[in-house]
């Protein structure tokens, strides 16, 4: 069997969602102008659709899986699960209001004009805090809303921020922080959710990787101890003797959190050449 996943056609989540196929190693032959795709090297199938028809489709098992934002799957509410975070199209979903004016909290929307796409997230939030509010839905271009007197205050996707400002307002309250996952469809068999394993297990080993950097670096003998102390490695990382007597090189694994950090501390203790190289894959 193939595991039927659903992607965005084309959009914001569309090249990161490729893009993570290719870097889990699933190529990907026929173009994206079909509706289906198959891939060439592991058992998947491809369905190119909008980004809010995904979660019906899975719950329905036309798909099996999707790629999509929590923000649709929690507004289209359908009975699908949430299998993991994928970390790509990070936005968040917030209340906007004109710059000059003063949100004091949820009663500030009691009997406002709200537009927004996303009124089942909304309706929630005012249920939530006990607040009446007029919802306006508009399926794009909320943020002129206000300008041209269609509502009070807008609910909608930020990112950059960048769009509100340009139209006079400014963000107020985030109801949702969202990025994309990974939904499966409920009544899922034990040879789908093999190949699920698999594709996740791939997956984990692209995200591990890019958060992490491998790390070279020529260290004195005497400072060995301590170079070693600061370095976590996988297990612990590896020594090599160099050919010049008196020295070592040292490998290992550092969490880019926590990169200049340690990087500033490898220098002080002694530590030499070092030298920063991505990770491709990560496996545990
Ligand atoms: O055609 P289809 O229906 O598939 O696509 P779409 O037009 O509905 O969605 P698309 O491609 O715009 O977004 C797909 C998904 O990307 C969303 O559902 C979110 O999960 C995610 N995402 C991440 C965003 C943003 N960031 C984002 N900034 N979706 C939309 N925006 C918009 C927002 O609506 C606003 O208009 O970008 C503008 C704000 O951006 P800033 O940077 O100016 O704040
Ligand atoms: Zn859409």
């Amino acid at each position: 069997m193939k595991l039927k996943l659903a992607i965005q056609k084309s959009g914001r989540l569309h090249d990161d969602s490729m893009k993570l196929l290719k870097e889990c190693g699933i190529d990907i032959s026929n173009g994206v102008n079909k509706l289906k795709a198959e891939a060439a090297n592991f058992p998947i199938e491809l369905f190119f659709l909008r980004d809010d028809d995904i979660p019906q489709y899975v719950e329905d098992g036309v798909a099996d899986i999707g790629f999509v934002g929590e923000n649709v799957v929690y507004e289209k509410n359908k009975k699908v699960d949430v299998a993991y975070a994928l970390g790509f199209g990070k936005c968040r979903l917030s209340f906007a209001v004109r710059k000059e004016e003063n949100f004091s909290g949820p009663q500030f929307l009691a009997g406002k004009r709200i537009a927004t796409s996303y009124p089942v997230l909304v309706q929630e939030y005012l249920n939530k805090n006990k607040v009446k509010a007029e919802i306006h839905e508009i399926s794009g271009s909320v943020e002129i809303a206000p300008g041209i007197g269609l509502a009070d205050v807008v609910c909608d996707l930020v990112s950059s921020g960048s769009t509100l400002f340009m139209n006079g307002l400014k963000e107020a309250e985030t109801i949702l922080a969202s990025q994309a996952v990974l939904i499966k469809r409920k009544d899922f068999g034990t040879e789908a959710q093999s190949i699920l394993e698999r594709l996740l297990f791939r997956i984990e080993s692209v995200k591990k990787a890019k958060k992490n950097k491998y790390v070279l670096l020529n260290a004195p003998n005497d400072q060995l101890e301590k170079i070693i102390s600061l370095l976590p490695g996988m297990k612990s990382p590896t020594v090599l003797p160099l050919a010049s007597p008196g020295w070592s090189s040292v490998h290992s694994v550092i969490a880019e959190s926590d990169f200049w950090d340690i990087i500033e501390q490898l220098k002080g203790a002694g530590a030499e050449g070092i030298l920063v190289v991505p990770i491709e894959k990560m496996i545990l």
